[in-house]
């Protein structure tokens, strides 16, 4: 877990109705998955203390961390104001988005139909799009061998999922109706992801992405922690990769 000494406040006024006892804490590291997150929080205005865990010096696996986030991975928050007044910890990135949504009220529509519509491009970017773009990015850039064949397994992936929001955007501004939750969770994964898929045959998902980069928050939410982040040494790609249970 991160030492407090590198723990950060980030002030932001709270809606009256809402204002907890004590800022939300955001276990983060400044990735996609982390980055959804951040968006949110910056959207809502609430305020946060940033914990950064270092993935690539192993903070993922410390004991008072792995009581938050049992799957060792960023990001988690530990909301000291939750259900009945009491603490909650949140891992898993949609988990959070939804949790928070529902607390605030915001960019997570109550009305069934207009939440089934979030949730579904919410679960489709959490099982499709970050995974696949997340395993593109590996063999695109960090296996020592040359791999051809999980290299075009992925990037094909992600240029089909690239058409799936294609197809969706065309229609409409945003993924599932108004401006929400499950914009959020792709909006760092498509960003990233045109390093090597280009946007040339995907206009409305280009404007898209435009559209959600020009909000405030954001910039604000990518922007969290870009300091910390640095190129990938060996210790610490030793550290990432190669995981087993034991
Ligand atoms: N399904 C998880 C994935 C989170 C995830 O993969 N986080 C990565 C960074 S993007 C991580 O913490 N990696 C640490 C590790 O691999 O040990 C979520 O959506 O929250």
């Amino acid at each position: 877990m991160a030492k407090k000494s590198t723990t950060k406040r980030v002030k932001r006024a709270a809606p009256k109705a809402h204002k907890p006892a004590r800022p939300i804490a955001l276990y983060y590291w400044p990735t996609p998955n982390g980055h959804k997150v951040s968006i949110l929080l910056e959207e809502l205005g609430v305020p946060y203390d940033l914990h950064p865990i270092n993935i690539g010096k192993g903070e993922q696996f410390a004991p008072g961390f792995l009581k938050i986030s049992p799957n060792n991975r960023m990001p988690a928050i530990m909301d000291p104001g939750g259900p009945g007044g009491r603490p909650i910890s949140v891992f898993e990135s949609g988990a959070i988005l939804q949790y928070l949504g529902r607390k605030y009220g915001r960019f997570y529509p109550a009305e069934e139909r207009a939440r089934v519509a979030v949730e579904q491009w919410l679960f489709w970017q959490v099982g499709g799009l970050g995974p696949m773009a997340g395993q593109a990015n590996h063999f695109l850039n960090y296996t020592a061998e040359d791999l051809p064949y999980p290299r075009k397994r992925y990037t094909d992936e992600v240029n089909r999922l690239f058409g799936v929001m294609e197809r969706q955007l065309a229609t409409r501004k945003f993924l599932a109706g108004a401006y929400s939750i499950a914009d959020m969770a792709c909006y760092s994964w498509v960003k990233s992801s045109t390093r090597f898929q280009p946007l040339d045959e995907f206009p409305h998902l280009a404007a898209w992405l435009e559209r959600l980069g020009k909000r405030k928050a954001v910039v604000r939410g990518m922007a969290v922690g870009a300091e910390l982040r640095r190129p990938m040494t060996d210790a610490e790609k030793a550290v990432l990769f190669g995981q087993r249970a034991r």
